[in-house]
């Protein structure tokens, strides 16, 4: 009917014609007159504007994605190799199951839990695939807002991941913040986060990263992690973790699951963001999976089925081809070795950088301290940079990062880390 009185009204076709190829019809029939323009992300921005940027030395140190020594984006070999296999093995396209291949999420489980899981080995674990590590943080906060009855409150440490508010924001639930980093000691702040957590109420959601914390680069040391567990039990809060680097900041993926183990084995229900976008370097694969540790199997199954009916209204089914490759190479001892030397290799590459760097800097004749670039871990550095060094950087030097001082690490190489060193020492002095 629509589509009949478009073209027979005579009146219609005559003011269609006349107003069409007219500016003003456009803003009269404009639908989204009212939409305003909203402002770049804050850190996947960067990367659009530093494409922009001509500069032959310019780099980008604004988004956390590994690059090679020669800074160009790196596809891990047990990755390639692993596809070879699935060409060879000529894989159908069919969807996967709502909560991904069944073989995807007990590796994920496992890797992150511990082959020896006592919570795999009693199914109290409810795992589904993600899209990516971010797409499992927006899962688990949906559940959260429809099933988690005691509490709507997510706190989350400051400063955290700059989209953990958002994520979830978009999902109904209200983002509070605790005491993390200490600025005077470029460090964790463990006092001051104690004291802030011995004051959520309980019930509340408590955010952890598991390791490697962005984007300051400073974990709580195991002796932290310890009586952090004792008080949020003793507070009755819910961990969630959002475990984004494993492997990424020691180089051991089980010494980076450490604090995830021991709240595991605390006593403590806990919720678990996982993504393979660094460790396996899939970052455009979007694989990732969510786990919420229930207390029995029944429960978890319980709640596997509601995580079903949300994943199903969300986006139906997750992508298959990362997740294939991750199963390849968590199931397969040859490629499973192969990752674990790569995974080792990045975060040995970034270790030296910190190093480079901060020799680079006492070369240019930098009297600051810069200590914390070599104590900080993984893949980020929280330099200490204000707003206005940070602008000068990117202005006078092309050098493109998150405005709160956050460096990439792993955008750093040979050959850019001494004019990095000396563009940093130039906007410090
Ligand atoms: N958690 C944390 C702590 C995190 O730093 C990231 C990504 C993610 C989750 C999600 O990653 P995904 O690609 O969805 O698996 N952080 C980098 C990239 C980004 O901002 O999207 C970053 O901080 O640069």
């Amino acid at each position: 009917m629509a589509g009949r009185s478009l073209c027979t009204g005579s009146l219609f076709n005559k003011f269609l014609s006349k107003n069409l190829s007219s500016p003003a019809c456009v803003k009269l029939g404009s639908t989204w007159s009212n939409v305003e323009m909203g402002p770049p992300d804050a850190i996947l921005g960067i990367t659009e504007a530093f494409k922009k940027d001509s500069s032959p030395t310019k780099i980008n140190l604004g988004v956390g994605a590994y690059r090679d020594d020669n800074g160009k984006p790196f596809v891990l070999e047990c990755v390639k190799r692993a596809e070879q296999k699935m060409l060879q093995e000529k894989l159908d396209k069919e969807y996967a199951p709502i909560s991904g291949t069944a073989d995807f999420c007990l590796e994920s489980a496992k890797l992150a839990f511990g082959e020896n899981s006592v919570v795999i080995k009693e199914g109290r674990n409810m795992t589904v695939q993600g899209v990516s590590g971010t797409g499992s943080l927006r899962l688990g906060a949906a559940f959260f807002s429809k099933f988690y009855s005691k509490s709507k409150d997510f706190w989350i440490p400051t400063p955290s991941w700059g989209n953990h508010t958002p994520i979830f924001k978009h999902a109904g639930l209200d983002v509070k913040s605790y005491k993390y980093y200490d600025a005077s000691t470029c460090g964790f702040d463990f006092q001051g986060a104690m004291e802030d957590i011995s004051k959520i109420p309980e019930g509340s959601v408590i955010v952890l990263h598991a390791c490697a914390h962005n984007p300051t680069g400073v974990d709580p040391k195991p002796e932290h992690w310890k009586e952090m567990s004792s008080l949020i039990k003793k507070r009755n809060l819910f961990p969630f973790f959002d475990m984004a680097y494993q492997g990424f900041a020691s180089g051991d993926i089980d010494k980076d699951a450490f604090a995830l183990r021991l709240f595991i084995e605390d006593g403590h229900e806990v919720a678990l963001a996982q993504s393979y976008a660094k460790n396996m370097g899939l970052y455009g694969e979007r694989a990732g999976a969510f786990t919420i540790v229930a207390g029995s199997k029944e429960e978890a199954d319980r709640n596997m089925s509601q995580m079903k009916i949300i994943i199903r209204g969300m986006y139906s089914s997750p992508p298959i081809h990362g997740a294939s490759i991750v199963t390849r190479v968590l199931t397969s001892p040859e490629l499973r070795k192969l990752w674990l030397g790569e995974v080792k290799g990045m975060a040995d590459r970034i270790i030296t950088m910190r190093e480079k760097l901060v020799a680079g800097l006492a070369k240019e004749g930098s009297s600051r301290n810069w200590q914390h670039i070599t104590d900080q871990i993984g893949m980020f550095c929280f330099t200490g940079l204000k707003t206005d060094q940070v602008e000068r950087l990117t202005k006078d030097f092309s050098i493109y990062l998150t405005k709160d001082g956050r460096i990439s690490v792993a955008g750093v190489s040979s050959s850019n880390v001494d004019y990095l060193a000396r563009a940093m020492h130039e906007v410090t002095k």
